[in-house]
């Protein structure tokens, strides 16, 4: 008997504590990775009056401002309401706050160095 309800009262009890981790995650701070070459993600939420935590996961610098890659062109532009993000540096391994984002709406922000690198953040 033992043997049986164990391996199963103990994979209820990490169903319970994924599912509490992802309800905390929703009301949080967000988080945005840096691989070596991009975004972990293409696109993130953050609720409004919310900064996002910017992680450099790995030892490769990069460079975010307002605006985006189209193709080989990197485009600067800053929307209404998006807060000023200005060559903002890593150097690898780092952690940045960018925002806050006070204006509902969609932002784009780019990384200068890397042709494509691309993030879309939707403040609601
Ligand atoms: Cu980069």
């Amino acid at each position: 008997m033992k043997k049986i309800f164990f391996p199963l009262i103990l994979s209820i009890v990490m169903l319970f504590s994924a599912a509490c981790a992802t309800g905390a995650s929703n009301s949080g701070p967000a988080t945005i990775h840096l691989t070596d070459q991009n975004f972990a993600q293409a696109s993130i939420t953050v609720n409004k009056g919310s900064s996002l935590t910017v992680i450099d996961d790995t030892a490769t610098p990069h460079t975010i401002s307002n605006g985006s890659w189209s193709g080989a062109d990197a485009k600067p532009a800053q929307e209404k309401g998006a807060p000023t993000v200005s060559g903002l540096q890593f150097n690898g391994h780092d952690t940045q706050s960018i925002g806050p984002f006070a204006t509902a709406g969609t932002y784009h922000l780019y990384c200068s160095i890397h042709q494509g690198m691309n993030l879309t953040v939707i403040v609601q």
